[in-house]
């Protein structure tokens, strides 16, 4: 999350970043959906299941932009969706859109967490006003704090990203670390258990149709997956925000998930054999997790890279699934 850092001084101030912005007009597009996933297994975060949200509302966004323009409304304007160095849950709490959650997400009081994000940055003042502010609020619900997998809270509205797992298998570009790994269950996209538990969460419309399906999710299980060339792999996420973690990120992702399931023994073994380190290395621990001993150990012998035959020595001493 480098680009976040490298933003930092835009946070401030918005005209440290856009010196001609006056106004921001704030957008909230709902995703509530039912989960889904890889065909067998693999979860996929729900915002992720069908059209890229970035490509879907920056479009809308450069279009009511130019219109805006053609009405003379405005001058310049900047669409902002996601990646850009600005708050957009401070702004969007601003703009009373809902109130934060424990799970530091913006809830909508009658449509839960799944609400995407994004702006419209525009030079001209443009007419305020002053919201509502919500009702609602988490009062003494824990649920999302308590049902976090691999323990990322550090404490309500308080979030350590480098223990979430959607940062470790979408923004982590190396090794997930080992102690994890099995708390990952078989998320392999991003990861929704602090909205699916939240009580607010169950109140909005079905959204699937806006969002669509990605037909490579209904067609490949894990073990397909890992038998995915780079090639293939652009073409079946194109347009998709899966495509962000890579071809070897989503392989290494599809490793530790059927590690996590105790299966695939056999498209594992074939994955020891794969151009990319990364996923030979988190191959090897998810053979050790299930326990799977003798060909590991013969990996020893023939495999050149370091990192993973460290990966191979740590899994020959872990025991299999219990
Ligand atoms: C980095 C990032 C992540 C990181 C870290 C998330 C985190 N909670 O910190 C990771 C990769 C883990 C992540 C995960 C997810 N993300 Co994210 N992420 C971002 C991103 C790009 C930047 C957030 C950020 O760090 N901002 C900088 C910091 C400084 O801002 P801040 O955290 O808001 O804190 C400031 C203030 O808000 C305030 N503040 C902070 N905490 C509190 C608490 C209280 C009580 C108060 C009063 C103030 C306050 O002080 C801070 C300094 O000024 C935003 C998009 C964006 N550009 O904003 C999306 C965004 C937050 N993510 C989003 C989503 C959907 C997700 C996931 C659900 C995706 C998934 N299913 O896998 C998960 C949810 C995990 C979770 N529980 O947060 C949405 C959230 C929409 C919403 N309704 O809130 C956003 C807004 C993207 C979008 N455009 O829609 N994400
Ligand atoms: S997205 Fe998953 S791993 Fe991240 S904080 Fe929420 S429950 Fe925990
Ligand atoms: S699960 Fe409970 S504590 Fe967490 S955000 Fe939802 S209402 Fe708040």
């Amino acid at each position: 999350m480098q680009w976040l850092e490298e933003g930092r001084p835009a946070m401030g101030a918005l005209t440290d970043w856009k010196p001609w912005a006056r106004s921001s007009l704030l957008f909230t597009a709902s995703y509530s959906r039912p989960g889904g996933g890889f065909r067998g297994g693999g979860k996929v975060a729900r915002y992720a299941l069908g059209r890229d949200y970035h490509n879907h509302l920056g479009r809308r966004l450069q279009k009511l932009g130019r219109r805006l323009r053609e009405d003379g409304e405005l001058g310049r304007f900047r669409a902002v969706v996601d990646a850009a160095p600005v708050l957009e849950r401070e702004w969007a709490l601003e703009g009373g859109v809902g109130f934060r959650g424990k799970n530091t997400l913006v809830l909508d009081p009658a449509r839960g967490p799944w609400q995407l994000l994004a702006e419209l940055i525009v030079d001209r003042d443009w007419p305020r006003w002053t919201p509502t502010p919500p009702a609602a609020s988490c009062g003494s619900c824990t649920s999302c704090l308590d049902s976090c997998p691999t323990d990322a809270f550090t404490g309500p509205w308080s979030l350590d990203p480098r223990r979430c797992i959607s940062y470790l298998t979408i923004e982590c570009r190396g090794v997930i670390p080992r102690g994890l790994r099995p708390l990952m269950s078989d998320w392999v996209f991003g990861c929704d258990r602090c909205l699916e538990v939240c009580p607010f969460g169950t109140g909005g419309e079905d959204a699937s149709e806006t969002w669509g399906i990605l037909p490579a999710l209904g067609r490949w299980s894990l073990e397909d997956l890992l038998q995915v060339s780079e090639p293939d792999f652009d073409q079946a996420f194109e347009g998709s925000p899966i495509r962000r973690a890579g071809w070897a990120g989503l392989l290494r992702n599809a490793c530790v998930a059927l590690g996590n399931l105790g299966r695939g023994a056999e498209a594992l073994l074939g994955a020891t054999n794969h151009p990319e380190w990364l996923v030979r290395g988190h191959a090897a621990w998810a053979l050790g997790r299930l326990g799977i001993r003798a060909p590991l150990a013969a990996l020893l012998d023939r495999e050149p890279d370091p990192r993973v035959l460290e990966e191979i020595r740590a899994s020959l001493d872990q025991k299999g699934k219990s």
